[in-house]
């Protein structure tokens, strides 16, 4: 009789965590983390190798994720969070296109009792408890280590060097950060001036797009309003090789090449080291999308109650004309 309650008892116990998560059981017995991850969408080759990187820790962990592509929107990543809290996962974990707006979706997980951990891209909120932690990249000092370097490369040049700037998405932390870490550092010296500033959305065939209206508008001249460019300053690489293409093929030289227009660009994809060893990019500032590990090491000890360092930035190098360059070890993506 005890043992026939007993057993009444547990599998009532399956069939109630079976029926809030459907999660499958694992060999053990014993159910694995159910990870909700809200993904921006596949606007450059870094954010498709960061998904990568985020379903393969998974696998690799043995948690169960549900992943969910926005397309851009972040209107549909509210929705994909909204079903996760449905859907009960233990945990979610979200990039937030951009920073702003996420307050009353997370409040929403804080009360179904599920922690969030904020992936790559940074939110503003002013209450900080609702979220458990951040894992990703510095974009500020992104932007700073980009102006050191122009700081360096034209220290004692004389003369004013003018910038041509290429945002990533506005709003987003990843571009309003490495605009504001430019700007701190760059005004340490006036000579520099940024004549020029517009948004590609991370998105390569823009970086081309704007190269080309520019070079249209003026004559296949890289210049604005008469006054030549000296600068490139792209907030990730899709848009600088974009960018680059367009230059191309018009015959405009960039990096060391003779007369060559300065570029200094972020993330560190195979195409960009390729080209910064050919002379034709002078700095390329890293951005480590391989971030899926730390994500799943922070989802397990949250699911298991335990606390995570609130914050966690990745480790990010700087690759330039003056190093060695065949130290640089083959990218992943
Ligand atoms: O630099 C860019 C991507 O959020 C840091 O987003 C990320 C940026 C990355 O699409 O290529």
């Amino acid at each position: 009789m005890k043992s026939a309650g007993v057993l009444i008892v547990i599998s009532l116990l399956l069939t109630i965590s079976a029926g809030c998560k459907n999660k499958q059981v694992t060999q053990q017995g014993k159910n694995p983390v159910l990870l909700g991850f809200s993904q921006i969408g596949a606007e450059s080759a870094w954010r498709t190798y960061n998904s990568k990187s985020i379903r393969k820790a998974a696998e690799e962990n043995g948690i169960q994720l549900l992943f969910s592509n926005a397309e851009q929107k972040q209107e549909n990543q509210i929705k994909a969070i909204r079903s996760f809290i449905v859907y009960r996962v233990d945990v979610i974990a979200f990039v937030p296109i951009v920073q702003d707006g996420w307050d009353n979706v997370l409040r929403e997980a804080k009360n179904a009792h599920i922690p969030v951990i904020v992936c790559d891209r940074k939110i503003r909120t002013k209450d900080e408890s609702l979220y458990a932690a951040y894992i990703g990249t510095d974009s500020v000092e992104e932007g700073r280590k980009a102006a050191r370097f122009l700081l360096q490369k034209y220290e004692g040049a004389g003369g004013t060097h003018s910038i041509l700037e290429l945002r990533g998405t506005d709003g987003s932390s990843a571009s309003d950060g490495r605009a504001q870490g430019f700007r701190e550092e760059l005004s340490k010296n006036k000579a520099f001036r940024i004549i020029y500033s517009e948004s590609g959305n991370f998105i390569r065939s823009r970086g081309r797009e704007i190269a080309r209206n520019i070079l249209d508008a003026n004559n296949d001249a890289l210049q604005i309003g008469g006054e030549k460019i000296d600068i490139i300053f792209s907030a990730n690489d899709g848009m600088t090789l974009g960018f680059l293409e367009e230059l191309a093929s018009r015959g405009i030289a960039t990096g060391n090449q003779e007369s060559g227009i300065t570029v200094v660009t972020v993330d560190a994809q195979q195409e960009a080291i390729d080209k910064l060893r050919s002379g034709d990019i002078n700095c390329v500032i890293e951005c480590e999308p391989d971030i899926g590990q730390e994500v799943m090491d922070a989802a397990k000890k949250l699911a298991a109650g335990e606390r995570v360092p609130r914050l966690l930035h990745v480790e990010e190098e700087i690759f330039t004309e003056n190093d060695d360059l065949l130290r640089i070890a083959p990218r992943n993506y």
